[in-house]
């Protein structure tokens, strides 16, 4: 029988179980890699473990989000990544060289590899042909340590690709929008998804980046592309030819499914508010006005997409009342826009220019203004991310956004006079890699600001639970609102007492204080409706919760990063068996589960009863294995020390 690439990549790296849909698989990873903002928590977590050096063939810390200065905290952090790549056998990527994930596909992804990222939107490299898979950082922390990385193989579905994108002001980023449109942020759940079809030669490598980039909005475990003649062309102007091989699925292959997109009859699109699959087509929102236009992030950054947006702003002007911000995703490109004269367009439009670094995207700088529109070419729109409360930001490709900020509002591009100049794809990138610091000899002494606090750790998990339910959510919570992030909350990312203040502050002021009473007398318990914790793949999102005495979260469904980042921090994930169920509990009801260590370990099915209410229902847990290990041991921290440590 016929296999499809996923299948191949996964049975060339399994170091044990079998590729088949369902089924526990270990993979050898060839890369890992962090990023500042979850990558201290990941390093301080691989020195707690206790190995020596990275025991992966590539491993590199980068340095993109928390990247204003304001005080010492990420100044602090960046000299703590620095040090410790370098005594545990870490690349290192300045602060300035840009977006993780753009640096990665431009100097290290290569087709038919694995890699692990402390970052949702790390299947950016699926652009080049690499399953390259989101984690919290103690899961890449154990797997820098030596350990497999362990999944259930997701279902692979096939969106065949036909056509081309020929429509003037449509962009890569409408494929993906469209699919949005169709799946939602629940439709990738499980699911592995692998373009294919003729449609795929037509996109570059960095066209089917944007794709893969933002495929993380579906709830995807993450998407691939096959590795073909334009793979070659990308790599051979990265001067990597090198790590080129041919991946295709096999003609007989299957699939879970099938979608087809016709490239050619694709319209502009854009997300509205609050959500990325929020997607309409661009004419139905004609005349609505904005106040600040963003272009850059790891979604949109490349060479091509921002020189053919360019080619709009030439010779024109921004509107008034409209603010546009470019973030450039990497040294590279921004160094070659700057060669190229293409910076200069942009400035001489009024644009104002931001480093090579996430920026606006995660509320780090460029925060719009009371109930402004902002309209961005990043990939989230969750409510309050942009660091406005109230601001409403739309989602839209390069092209579009430098179109509405020169008119101030949303038009129809069609319509429009402006005509974009296609970019070629170049044959060779300015390759200057003076900001990537190789591993060193390992005996560098790591540097720890006073904001560096040690990682809390959970006691093993005991009998039963009893426990207060603190807050009652809604579908599609994302990590955004259960830890905020923004230029005032990020420094705090190394600081787990400090940040776990503000679990939940943008809901509910006072969720924290509450926690921490609750935490005294038995903790905490949060119910969640479906698809619970989407979005980043912040393990703060459950390590500060843990911190706050948070037992267990009963919830209609998980997003896959955030239920694993909870079991790694020994907080018990729960699914209503009907989920008729979840109306009946409130806020304030008690709640208790007895033999919660033999049902982890054997059942996996636990009466909850509601004390206040006087009444019980079910729950499961669908565990592995594994996963029961780590929540009786109290989550994967204190299991790894065990297992690799000294
Ligand atoms: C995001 O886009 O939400 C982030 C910020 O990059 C996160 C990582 C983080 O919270 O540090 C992600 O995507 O995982
Ligand atoms: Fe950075 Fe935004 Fe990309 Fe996350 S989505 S890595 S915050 S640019």
């Amino acid at each position: 029988m016929g296999k499809n690439i996923v299948e191949k990549v996964f049975e060339a790296h399994l170091a044990y179980g079998e590729a088949s849909p369902g089924s526990r698989v270990g993979l050898r990873v060839d890369q890992v890699y962090t990023q500042d903002a979850t990558g201290t928590m990941a390093w301080l977590q691989f020195e707690a473990i206790g190995v020596d050096r990275v025991k992966v063939p590539l491993a590199v810390s980068y340095v993109d989000h928390n990247m204003l200065q304001s005080n010492f905290m990420n100044a602090d952090d960046h000299e703590f990544l620095r040090t410790s790549a370098a005594r545990f056998g870490a690349w290192f990527s300045r602060p300035g060289n840009g977006i993780s994930h753009q640096v990665n596909l431009e100097r290290f992804s290569a087709p038919g590899r694995i890699a692990l990222g402390t970052d949702s939107h790390t299947p950016t490299g699926g652009g080049i042909g690499m399953i390259a898979i989101g984690v919290g950082g103690l899961d890449a922390a154990t797997v820098m340590a030596g350990a497999p990385f362990e999944l259930k193989m997701p279902d692979v579905v096939r969106v065949r690709l036909t056509g081309r994108l020929k429509r003037p002001w449509v962009a890569a980023m409408d494929v993906i929008l469209e699919l949005l449109r169709r799946l939602t942020v629940k439709g990738g759940v499980g699911r592995i998804i692998e373009y294919s079809g003729d449609g795929v030669k037509e996109l570059s490598v960095p066209e089917r980046a944007t794709i893969t980039n933002m495929g993380a909005e579906l709830g995807a475990t993450t998407s691939i592309f096959p590795s073909d003649e334009r793979t070659l062309f990308f790599l051979k102007a990265q001067n990597r030819e090198k790590d080129w091989v041919e991946l295709k699925a096999d003609e007989d292959a299957r699939y879970a499914d099938t979608i087809e997109i016709n490239l050619s009859r694709l319209e502009p699109l854009i997300a509205m508010p609050h959500s990325p699959d929020n997607v309409k087509p661009v004419r139905e929102l004609e005349g609505l006005k904005i106040n600040q236009a963003c272009i850059g992030s790891c979604t949109n950054s490349s060479y091509m997409a921002l020189k053919e947006t360019a080619s709009i702003l030439k010779g024109r002007a921004v509107a008034p009342g409209v603010s546009l911000l470019l973030n450039p995703g990497s040294k590279q490109v921004a160094e070659m826009l700057a060669r190229d004269g293409i910076t200069r367009d942009f400035v001489a439009a009024g644009a104002r220019v931001l480093e090579s670094s996430c920026g606006p995207c995660i509320g780090m700088g460029g925060s719009p203004g009371t109930e402004h529109v902002s309209i961005r070419t990043y990939n989230r729109n969750f409510k309050g991310r942009s660091g406005t409360k109230d601001a409403q930001v739309y989602l839209a490709n390069p092209l579009l956004c430098a179109l509405f900020a020169l008119k101030g509002e949303i038009v129809d591009p069609r319509k429009s006079d402006i005509k974009v100049r296609k970019a070629k794809e170049p044959a060779s990138y300015i390759l200057n890699d003076n900001m990537l610091i190789p591993p060193s000899g390992g005996r560098t002494e790591i540097k720890k600001g006073p904001n560096i606090k040690e990682v809390p750790l959970k006691e093993p998990l005991s009998g039963a639970i009893d426990a207060e339910v603190l807050l009652v959510t809604g579908d599609n919570i994302t990590t955004d609102d259960i830890m905020p992030a923004g230029s005032q909350i990020l420094p705090l990312r190394s600081n787990i007492p400090a940040i776990s203040e503000y679990v939940y502050s943008g809901m509910d002021q006072a969720f924290s204080r509450r926690a921490l009473e609750a935490r005294a007398n038995g903790g905490g318990i949060i119910i969640g409706g479906e698809n619970y914790g989407q979005g980043s793949s912040r393990e703060h999102a459950a390590l500060a919760p843990m911190f706050l005495g948070i037992k267990a979260v009963i919830a209609k469904s998980f997003a896959r990063i955030h239920r694993s980042n909870l079991i790694n921090f020994g907080i018990l994930p729960l699914l209503f068996k009907d989920p008729a169920d979840y109306g009946r509990v409130s806020q304030s009801d008690r709640l208790r589960i007895k033999g919660v260590k033999e049902a982890v370990a054997s059942s996996q099915s636990y009466m909850v009863e509601d004390l206040t209410k006087g009444f019980s229902f079910e729950a499961v847990s669908n565990l592995t294995e594994r996963e029961a290990e780590l929540i009786i041991e109290g989550g994967l921290l204190p299991y790894t020390r065990a297992k690799f440590g000294k």
